[in-house]
């Protein structure tokens, strides 16, 4: 980095530092809060250089730090771990020292300590993954797609000139959790994103993100070269786009020095990719992947794609890709969506993780609740997480990525609770070992309730609330494998008798459970569209047959009779109606469970809770309603004992209409209103 960059750096740390000072911003549950009175001794031991991302450690510790003195030391010791690992150990004279390769090491070790300061022996960290990055899909006009927490934290009118002081916040609350990029703008991406006024403002997020070790990523928009300068084609394979995009990128390092690279979405949902032109996802991938490869920097190419072959919806990305296995250059990650069709409540893995051998692979998972309730409903996510990862072996992807739930609403993620899933998946980026339950206590215990003051009882069964609630979600919402039966658009209440007129077919829930007096559920067995066969052995004949598909996959690879007995014994019906009230019953519980919570929550975060599980509540018994009426009329079945009667006829729920964009959180007021 030249001169000139490491004075900008070290006086944006400055102003930064400064700006954070009144502790205004501070609400990301898992930062420290202010208890130290005197400054902590903080030592730098010998050789260690005071860069600005160690003397942002150092400040940290000075402030936040009360306990013995810390040591922080910078070696190139190979008994070190790797990759901005650190160690923390506690010296004979009880004083600690963190140790690590790196500054950003150092830097998290320290968060790490200030989250941990009873730890015991020496702890030895270092990342799973060498990518952990975010995924903002945020426009430039301040919306955020699929966003519940208010609009984009990028004020990009007044970038680069006035910085926030919340953009150096989301830096600290990302670096503590070991978060190391993120993608600040829509896969949806506008081309103006890549014009220099753009680039100079996204260079000004740069300078305050590289102190907390965050690389700045972007999406682009395949056709830029013709939006942004007219050239007649976007042709990967055109020299006059190869040369459009090798300068692009010079101008991007030149000031970013450390920009991370692209992410693109082409080829999909009306966005321009390289088949415009006759060509390749490869071709498009390899031609940034070259342009970017001088400068050290990386193509994620997602997966998330329409094919043009009329295939199952759930076999298309696996149909595109896997035969490119091997034509991508080394640069290009390919980014797939956990499961093969679009962030469901439960889907069953992506066949295509596994399926490329030579090519690397990441997974991108979804931590904004676009079809999990939005702001309003409690799900924690790490139980869905740690599912995937039953299935795809973590060692087999080369990095992790997570369509985060940040706006700039004053707690950052809406729901309150919500919070715990961005650091959810800050703590799997890092270490995907970890069990949702060690999550879900740690950040309990550090974060929701004060462990010294909380009668055990009551921490589990607030841990125990986290861990299940995803499960209720899919319970009231899609069991037994169902999926995609939400509203057109905006995804929130249920709709799967919905029908738009010149839609895609896949888009609409009638595509995807298949009700009709036989049975319920998509037959994806080698009797139907055979999506089973992209499944490897042995577990490709286990979903292949109604007798040992796993039950909460069971409607995703099969149209079952109604009267089907299942494990339980019950029929498809009976178990269908007792999953919904199961969800129901559960939220009704948390409600409970909040209420004994009480005397030891913030006040303000217990009011907010306690009225978004009301409306979950409420959300919970429609989507119950709205989907037994409808399902009922093709089991023509009663509803089993044990199942609350629905409060209106299906008429009623059919008529109840969120006028909503995707890009906001229905308010409990405006349920109330149509519902
Ligand atoms: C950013 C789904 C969402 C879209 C999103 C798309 C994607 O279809 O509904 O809002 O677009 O996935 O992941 O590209």
């Amino acid at each position: 980095m030249s001169p000139h960059r490491i004075f900008l750096s070290v006086i944006t740390a400055l102003i930064c530092l400064q700006a954070s000072a009144g502790g205004r911003f501070e609400s990301v549950s898992w930062l420290p809060v202010d208890k130290v009175r005197k400054r902590a001794k903080v030592v730098l031991l010998d050789k260690t250089p005071s860069t600005p991302t160690v003397n942002i450690a150092v400040k940290e510790l000075q402030k936040y730090w009360d306990g013995p003195e810390v040591r922080l030391g910078i070696s190139a010791s190979e008994s070190l771990p790797a990759d901005d690992g650190y160690t923390i150990a506690r010296d004979a004279d009880n004083g600690v020292s963190i140790s690590s390769r790196s500054a950003l090491g150092l830097l998290y070790g320290t968060y790490d300590l200030l989250r941990n300061p009873d730890f015991e022996g020496t702890v030895r960290e270092k990342p799973f993954y060498k990518h952990r990055i975010l995924n903002h899909w945020d426009n430039l006009d301040g919306t955020i797609e699929r966003g519940y927490a208010g609009k984009s934290l990028w004020r990009w009118k007044e970038l680069p000139d006035r910085l926030s002081p919340r953009y150096q916040e989301y830096a600290r609350a990302n670096a503590a959790i070991g978060i190391n990029g993120t993608v600040i703008n829509n896969v949806n991406a506008s081309p103006k994103t890549l014009s220099r006024e753009y680039l100079v403002k996204v260079a000004a997020l740069a300078d305050i993100f590289r102190l907390y070790g965050i690389r700045v990523y972007l999406s682009v928009n395949f056709a830029s070269p013709m939006v942004l300068d007219s050239l007649p084609t976007a042709d990967p394979l055109d020299p006059a786009v190869i040369k459009w995009w090798e300068r692009k990128a010079d101008e991007i390092y030149s000031l970013i020095p450390d920009f991370g690279g692209f992410l693109v979405k082409a080829n999909s949902e009306g966005q321009p990719g390289p088949m415009d032109f006759g060509r390749s996802h490869a071709d498009g991938a390899n031609m940034l992947a070259k342009a970017l490869k001088p400068h050290e920097g990386i193509v994620m190419w997602r997966a998330f794609v329409y094919s043009p072959i009329d295939a199952d919806r759930a076999k298309q990305a696996y149909m595109e890709f896997q035969p490119l296995d091997g034509k991508f250059d080394p640069n290009v990650i390919i980014q797939i969506k956990n499961g093969p069709i679009d962030f469901q409540p439960r889907e069953p893995y992506s066949p295509l993780f596994g399926a490329m051998p030579v090519t690397d692979e990441m997974a991108e998972f979804q931590i904004t609740q676009e079809y999990l309730g939005h702001s309003n409903h409690l799900a924690f996510l790490a139980p869905m997480w740690t599912e995937f990862f039953r299935y795809v072996n973590p060692a087999s992807l080369k990095a992790i990525a997570g369509v985060t739930n940040i706006g700039d609403d004053a707690n950052w993620t809406g729901h309150p609770l919500a919070q715990a899933n961005w650091y959810a998946f800050g703590r799997l980026a890092w270490n995907p070992a970890l069990t949702a339950r060690e999550i879900a206590g740690d950040w309990i215990t550090k974060n929701l309730v004060d462990i010294s003051k909380t009668p055990v009882g009551v921490v589990e069964s607030l841990i125990d609330m986290f861990t299940t609630s995803h499960e209720a979600v899919v319970d009231y919402m899609m069991p037994l494998g169902l999926h995609h039966i939400f509203a057109y658009g905006h995804h929130y209440g249920p709709e799967p008798w919905c029908d738009v007129p010149g839609a895609r077919a896949d888009w609409l829930p009638k595509y995807y459970h298949r009700a009709d007096s036989a049975g319920l559920g998509f037959d994806r067995s080698p009797s139907g569209s055979n999506a089973v066969e992209q499944y490897p052995e042995p577990l490709r004949s286990q979903l292949a047959d109604m007798s040992t598909c796993p039950e909460e996959f069971l409607l995703w690879f099969h149209h079952v009779p109604w009267d089907r007995r299942l494990s339980s014994g019950r029929t498809l019906w009976e178990e269908l109606c007792l999953s919904y009230q199961k969800g129901c019953d559960a939220v009704e519980d948390y409600e409970k469970v909040w209420k004994e919570a009480r005397p030891y929550i913030d006040p303000e975060v217990y009011a907010d809770v306690r009225e978004r599980l009301a409306t979950q509540s409420r959300d919970a018994k429609w989507w119950r309603d709205a989907c037994l009426l409808y399902f009922g009329q093709y089991s023509g079945m009663p509803l089993p004992k044990g199942v609350d009667k629905p409060a209106h006829s299906l008429d009623y729920y059919e008529k109840v209409k969120l006028p909503i964009s995707n890009y906001e959180c229905p308010s409990p007021k405006l349920l109330d209103s149509v519902r």
